[in-house]
């Protein structure tokens, strides 16, 4: 039996970011290509038959495929710069359980498969989880076709060239029919079980998440010949409007309202912007107030522009609803635990989106300091063996196994 840290080890060394520290593993690239056949690998190892499917989600399977089946993974793409657990302790945990139940003697009684999602993060083309979203016909697939990466390229390009035919992706009904249920075991992104003592809980809801692009337009112009009574500077207001986020969200209890991401257009170090693009993560529990915190930014960065002489405009690139779990499926996995505390999640997952078309159910594993989506992501050896054994039991009770 492999452990997850052990498992985890074996990929330790790539997607490191140099320049970042932590991971920059985005989908498709050469370190998350690296991992899809690590994780190829070591389903091939234990017997499993892997197939990728018409969106590019990797399932690897214990007995024959089947109607019925019961699914668990998660993701190995990351953030920029990103921790080690994020994703790929789902799927290490995953191997982990298999080889746990093997060893226990332990064989299911329904088709039992590890999924690998990719895009989860939406650090290359934008969306989040455009791998399960394809499949659970959340997202249309023109809509992802069309999508581009930094450098110009399209999903449709960057799935051809990874032996993905573009024009198939789409809703998979057959495949969803066939699931039974889905668990996905999850580095926990926040305090909540450190503050409890709990090595595992389980998901009761995700906060309803979105992002938006704000474009604020201005007169590109020489640093040093336009005099400051005479500039539309983009950047100023795009500064403003940074700190605008922070102050109405703050003003929402509940609300989470971010902007990590800020890109000028051309960037020079001598030259007045003549854009600049940033990118609004909004969340909270209640989507009416989501929404009514993006509003109200939108007409503070109307106001913001107008007073630099720039223009302003609003683009949705992604929006996932508050989701609440199956709740039948939470309270067996329950039985299965023991009465494991039951967390709100501040983080989307693939689970959050699957959660719409079938029973869907969310294992986290403890997070010693709560931090996630940076270098310093961490979780003890004992929590992660924790996991594991946590997965094997629901594994095994979900699949009727035989001993
Ligand atoms: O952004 C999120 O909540 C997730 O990590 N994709
Ligand atoms: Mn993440
Ligand atoms: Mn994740």
């Amino acid at each position: 039996m492999e452990q997850p840290m052990a498992l985890l080890g074996q990929i330790a060394d790539v997607g490191r970011d140099g320049r970042r520290g932590g991971y920059s593993r985005p989908v498709h690239s050469t370190a998350e290509n690296e991992l899809r056949e690590w994780f190829v690998a070591a389903a091939e190892q234990r017997g499993l038959l892997v197939e990728t499917d018409r969106n590019g989600i990797l399932w690897a399977w214990w007995g024959q495929p089947g109607p019925d089946a019961v699914v668990t993974g998660s993701h190995l793409d990351s953030v920029p710069g990103g921790g080690a657990f994020d994703g790929p302790l789902g799927v290490a945990s995953a191997l982990s359980a298999i080889d746990l139940m093997r060893r226990r003697g332990q064989r299911p009684g329904r088709p039992l498969a590890v999924a690998v999602f990719p895009e989860e993060e939406g650090s290359r083309f934008g969306v989040a989880c455009i791998g399960s979203r394809l499949m659970a016909g959340s997202i249309d697939p023109d809509k992802a076709r069309t999508l581009t990466d930094a450098d110009g390229n399209t999903l449709a390009d960057v799935y051809r060239a990874n032996g993905i035919a573009p024009e198939h992706l789409g809703e998979d009904g057959d495949r969803l029919a066939g699931i039974r249920q889905f668990v996905e075991l999850h580095i926990e992104q926040g305090r909540g079980q450190v503050d409890l003592g709990a090595p595992v809980a389980v998901a009761g809801s995700i906060l309803g998440h979105g992002r938006w692009k704000l474009t604020f337009r201005g007169q590109g112009n020489h640093a040093g010949t336009t005099l400051m009574a005479d500039r539309a500077d983009p950047m100023v207001a795009a500064a403003q409007a940074v700190v605008a986020v922070r102050r109405i969200a703050a003003g929402r209890p509940g609300a989470r309202g971010t902007v990590g991401r800020l890109s000028p257009i051309p960037g020079g170090t001598n030259v007045i912007a003549s854009q600049v693009d940033l990118w609004v993560d909004v969340r909270h529990r209640q989507d009416a107030v989501t929404a009514s915190i993006v509003e109200e930014l939108y007409a503070a960065a109307g106001l913001i522009a107008a007073a630099e002489g720039c223009t302003v405009t609003l683009t949705e690139e992604s929006l996932s609803p508050t989701v609440r779990f199956n709740e039948g499926l939470t309270a067996e996995l329950r039985t299965v635990l023991g009465a494991v505390p039951v967390l709100e999640s501040g983080a989307g997952h693939d689970a959050g989106v699957l959660a719409a078309r079938i029973p869907t159910a969310m294992l986290f594993v403890r997070n010693p300091t709560g931090v996630s989506h940076a270098p310093q992501e961490q979780i003890e050896t004992a929590d992660a063996d924790a996991g594991a054994v946590a997965l094997a039991d629901v594994l095994a009770h979900l699949t009727r196994t035989t001993e």
